[in-house]
């Protein structure tokens, strides 16, 4: 029998169709959805509009954790609606406070060996068990919350070989950001990094989850680690030894590619303005005057990573001209806090305490000056995220954050020679705040609760034969779907709204685009990796309810193409990417589209320059029909 290595075998046993050879597609079952307050209204509008009468999966659970500032009725709707649909459709409804998606499924759900499906990027946390944790568009999820298989390309799997032990004060976000320096933010596309190696030894769940959170940074499909001594501690503690399996590679596997770090060379390090890729050390910009320090989000919000930045506030004020705000990852971690007596470490050298959630990780308060520099320990500094332009974010571990906070300027926290961390006390997992759907009998005589918030979901014809369209925007390289829908806590109200939510698409790019847009079909073209970043299908979903009818690219991000199949957007690569220069706002475009099946390759006449552009549809068959039925929905819909 050959060896395999973990990933293969964790797709291995979810396998529903296709075969492990590289690029051809696979179905894979699904054990577990996740989806929050910002992609689940729209999952469940789609669950619902697909018919399945009950959610067919071992468990699905809808979060409310990103949506949570509540100026007005709009996302209180949303949160009624996910609450009573959820519990009259068979999901789990973790209420807000409970905390962070991926922070609570790490600790009360996940499961090694289990298969995830999230309505977010950053479900690739939970890989740190061992559970192969994918995310995907909110559709997508419904489909699978249906009991329907999960598709994709049969990845390769690039094993990391972790050897060494980390120095004091560099902790696994310099390694998560190492990662990101070796590969950039397209160096993981469509792969699985499986981490390996004796370094695991040293390395916590909690600490494999911040790097696990920031592979999807590098385009990975997910993150792997094997599920051994210390996954069966994690889940020991949490009273939920029953979840653990023993879960490694084969001795003899092999990889597609092998990186190996040293743990013991890493030093500290920053993503700089305005990529995660754009890591530099932070000795090397130390000195650098910081205005706002912002603690939390799902990469480093963990009980231990708060506990090490008590520990170096302890005692200590902060300077008056930096403002520090510190938001637990989840009421688990929040409460361990409380009676370590951390808050009042916290409270007593000046910081803010955040509610339990998202916030200011996607532009939901806490948005910094004009020019400010903001460091974080989030995982995406991508332009105009924080919700000022000209905010300057750098994405840090806790330890350089807190010691940064105190210094007022970018500071190595390695300066700091000792400090004294208590060892973190877990509790069973308390789930009194995640409500359980209704047993059938209750269940049918519930009622979905629909806001005027929640509007009805707009329907889209098949592809045309010929497709005549204008370029409404040309656009650079790794465009991201921040860039195509930015989040912030204006724009988040209007999740469950496409046409509400649509005069936003490119705001913070062309805010004139939706008008243009809106006269008829177009097409946008741009470089490589487009649409990197958060899993949001609005970005696709919107565009085409705007019109869009195709995005020319050199490369797209994974699940921003599948985003825009599942909503019938062309996704065309260039066979020659230099000719991404002949387009220009304006032209008029027609693209024969009766030719359109599995890796096509289509002509893009531009009658004005008199050219012919040849451009793939690098997509599956599935995916080609879906695309010729105008998208998933009326695909389904005229199956039914
Ligand atoms: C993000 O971190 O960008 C988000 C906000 O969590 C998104 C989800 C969304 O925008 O709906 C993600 O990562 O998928
Ligand atoms: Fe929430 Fe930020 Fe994590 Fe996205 S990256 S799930 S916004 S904490």
């Amino acid at each position: 029998m050959t060896a395999l290595n973990l990933t293969r075998k964790l797709i291995q046993s979810h396998l529903t169709s296709g075969e492990m050879v590289v690029g051809q597609e696979i179905g894979l079952a699904i054990d577990q959805t996740l989806a929050h307050d910002a992609t689940g209204q729209m999952a469940m509008l789609q669950f619902e509009a697909l018919g399945f009468p009950k959610v067919a999966t071992k468990r699905s659970v809808f979060y409310v954790d990103h949506n949570i500032l509540q100026i007005g009725f709009e996302n209180a709707d949303d949160h009624a609606y996910l609450a009573s649909a959820a519990k009259k459709l068979g999901a789990y409804f973790s209420k807000a406070g409970n905390g962070i998606c991926h922070q609570v499924n790490l600790e009360s759900f996940s499961r090694p060996g289990d298969s995830l499906l999230g309505a977010d990027s950053h479900t690739t946390t939970a890989g740190a068990v061992g559970e192969l944790a994918i995310g995907a568009g909110g559709l997508d999820v419904a489909v699978a919350m249906g009991g329907q298989p999960f598709y994709l390309p049969m990845p390769e799997v690039y094993g990391i070989r972790l050897v060494g032990s980390l120095a004091p004060m560099v902790r696994a976000k310099d390694l998560a950001l190492e990662v990101l320096r070796i590969l950039g933010v397209a160096g993981g596309r469509d792969k699985i990094l499986e981490f390996f190696g004796p370094a695991l030894e040293n390395l916590s769940v909690t600490e494999r989850a911040t790097i696990a959170n920031m592979s999807i940074e590098t385009g990975a499909i997910t993150a792997v680690f094997p599920a051994d001594g210390k996954t069966r501690e994690f889940l020991a503690e949490r009273g939920r030894a029953i979840d653990f399996t023993p879960l490694a590679a084969d001795p003899e596997a092999t990889y597609d590619k092998l990186i190996s770090i040293d743990l013991a060379t890493l030093t500290p390090l920053a993503a700089g303005p305005h990529s995660p890729g754009n890591v530099k050390p932070v000795s090397d910009i130390a000195g650098l005057p910081v205005d706002q320090v912002a603690i939390g989000s799902c990469t480093n919000s963990s009980l231990a990573d708060l506990l090490t930045v008590a520990a170096i506030l302890k005692g200590h004020k902060i300077p008056p001209n930096v403002s520090l705000v510190i938001a637990p990852g989840s009421r688990e971690v929040y409460l361990a806090l409380a009676k370590a007596g951390a808050l009042a470490d916290f409270i007593d050298a000046g910081a803010r305490i955040m509610e339990v959630a998202c916030g200011f990780c996607n532009g939901v308060g806490q948005a910094p000056k004009t020019n400010g520099v903001s460091l974080r320990t989030s995982n995406r500094n991508f332009p105009g995220r924080s919700g000022t332009p000209s905010g300057q974010l750098y994405l840090v571990s806790p330890e350089t954050a807190a010691y940064s906070a105190l210094k007022g300027h970018l500071a190595d926290p390695r300066d700091l020679r000792h400090i004294n961390v208590p060892e973190p006390q877990i509790t069973p997992v308390d789930l009194s705040l995640v409500v359980p759907p209704a047993p059938a009998n209750e269940a049918l005589d519930l009622v979905i609760e629909r806001g005027p918030n929640i509007a009805p979901l707009p329907r889209f014809t098949p592809l045309p034969e010929t497709l005549t369209a204008k370029v409404t925007l040309t656009l650079g390289d790794n465009v991201t779907t921040d860039d195509i829908l930015p989040a912030g806590a204006h724009i988040l109200a209007l999740r469950a709204n496409i046409p509400a939510i649509s005069k936003y698409i490119f705001h913070n790019i062309d805010p004139t685009f939706p008008e243009r847009q809106l006269k008829g079909p177009g097409i946008v073209v741009a470089g490589v990796n487009y649409g990197q970043g958060s899993s949001r299908e609005h970005a696709a979903l919107a565009p085409r309810y705007l019109g869009l009818a195709a995005v020319l690219a050199v490369s797209f991000a994974r699940i921003h193409k599948a985003n825009l199949i599942n909503f019938g957007i062309l996704p065309l690569e260039l066979v020659n990417p230099e000719e991404r220069a002949l387009f220009t706002p304006g032209q008029t475009i027609t693209v024969d589209l009766t030719k359109i099946a599995a890796g096509a390759i289509l002509t893009v006449q531009i009658p004005a320059l008199n050219k012919d552009i040849l451009a793939k549809l690098a997509v599956s068959e599935r995916a080609a029909a879906t695309l010729k039925a105008g998208g998933l929905l009326a695909q389904l819909a005229a199956k039914a």
